[in-house]
């Protein structure tokens, strides 16, 4: 068998998505997710230009291969668009393999671990009173994880709040949005969210809080020693992570779980984090860590360590990779939980999918493949458009992580 055709589709039912759609000589059909949220056209130009050229022609049961050619065939490597534009050959090729084969992917990679994917639910709000409703929604839907964002009183545009609070989308118009962050009002502010979240929910539900690479080490070790009363599930991205031995600052100091990895791209991102033990989830994702072969190995690694799988799931990240997650997820002897936003109805109408949402878990496809597919006419509706992640700045103008 061969690969005959390759297409990029770019479409925005509501928010841009880059699929890469594989096509064999026998007219078997694959998806691959290859979004990465505000530079979208850098990864469908890198696809277009470097990596299609090379697929035709091959034989695409030769998954392996093919990642080792486009890894170290390129000679540059590594990087958010290069991994994403692989991660989309690599998942489309699995969701060809179980096509062929008539089973879902999940079969393929040693079948289940789990009866299905637990999920966790992003309840946010401006306020401490409104939050409280929204977990309440996602315990009433029945969640059993749950993460709590809220504004930070005098602070405008804090990351994870939004105005449809049920499809939180960060990327805006065709320049980044602007908001203004202060350190010390949120390490006052947060404690007090969770104290009243734990209060009026019980010891059971699983409570996680992201603070989107803000802090330094020792402020991070502030914020989770306060949490520690509240017992939360995780802090996720308490720095930016490019200083893994940062962690250890942070790890002396507090036994508040830590949750890394949604920006990373590939293993050696989370070599020393997962190896010296200094996190308990790793959230690379199928899209931005170089498709589901990578991401196995990552967990693999992880799972010598004892951390757990804790995928990214947001909105930016689409149907086929959240389809593709979950054949990882459930199969996965380490998996921990799974972050899922639920897309937009226009969004699920591009990508049809059998994958399903019962009792706070995510159950993957039993179709053969990954159960995830494109409506190429109705992605043609809804054409690009320029959309940017805001930035953030001190009160004194100067930039600081977002
Ligand atoms: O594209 C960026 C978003 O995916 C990110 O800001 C969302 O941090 C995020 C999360 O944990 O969902
Ligand atoms: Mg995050």
């Amino acid at each position: 068998m061969r690969i005959a055709d390759a297409r990029v589709i770019v479409t925005s039912p509501g928010r841009n998505f880059v699929t890469l759609k594989i096509v064999t000589a026998d007219g078997v059909t694959g998806v691959g997710d290859a979004t990465l949220n505000g530079r979208e056209l850098a990864v469908a130009a890198y696809l277009t230009e470097h990596v299609v050229p090379l697929l035709i022609g091959r034989d695409p049961a030769r998954i392996e291969d093919t990642w080792q050619l486009l890894y170290k065939g390129a000679y540059w490597r590594r990087g958010p668009v290069t991994m994403s534009a692989i991660a989309a050959v690599d998942t489309a090729l699995w969701d060809i393999k179980g096509k062929v084969a008539g089973l879902p992917v999940y079969q393929l990679l040693g079948g289940r671990s789990r009866e299905a994917v637990t999920v966790y639910g992003h309840a946010n709000a401006e306020t401490v009173d409104d939050v409280l409703g929204e977990v309440a929604h996602y315990v009433d839907h029945g969640y059993r994880a749950v993460r709590v964002q809220t504004g930070v009183p005098g602070l405008t545009g804090v990351y994870g709040v939004s105005r449809d609070p049920r499809h939180y989308e960060p990327a805006g118009g065709a320049v980044p949005a602007e908001s203004v962050w202060s350190t010390p009002r949120y390490l006052e502010h947060t404690p007090r969210v969770f104290e009243k979240v734990r209060a009026e929910f019980g010891p059971d539900l699983m409570l996680l809080h992201d603070v989107h690479h803000r802090l330094t080490p020792i402020e991070a070790a502030r914020l989770g020693r306060s949490l520690e009363p509240y017992a939360l599930t995780w802090m996720e991205d308490p720095v930016p992570a490019e200083l893994q031995e940062g962690f250890r600052l942070i790890r002396s100091h507090t036994t508040t779980p830590i949750a890394v990895g949604e920006v990373f791209n590939s293993i050696w991102d989370c070599q020393q984090l997962i190896t010296e033990q200094l996190i308990d989830y790793v959230r690379t994702t199928v899209v931005h860590a170089g498709g589901i072969s990578h991401l196995r190995r990552i967990f693999d690694l992880a799972n010598l360590y004892h951390v757990r799988s804790g995928s990214h799931g947001a909105t930016d990240l689409s149907p086929v990779c959240l389809a593709a997650a979950l054949h990882v997820d459930v199969s996965i002897p380490n998996f921990g939980l799974q972050e899922y936003m639920a897309h937009t109805a226009e969004t699920d109408a591009v990508f049809p999918h059998t994958y399903r949402f019962a009792g706070g878990m995510l159950h993957p496809s039993e179709e053969p493949g990954l159960g995830v597919d494109i409506d190429e006419e109705a992605a043609a509706r809804y054409p690009y458009r320029a959309a940017a992640l805001p930035v953030n700045r001190l009160a004194d103008g100067t930039l600081h992580s977002w």
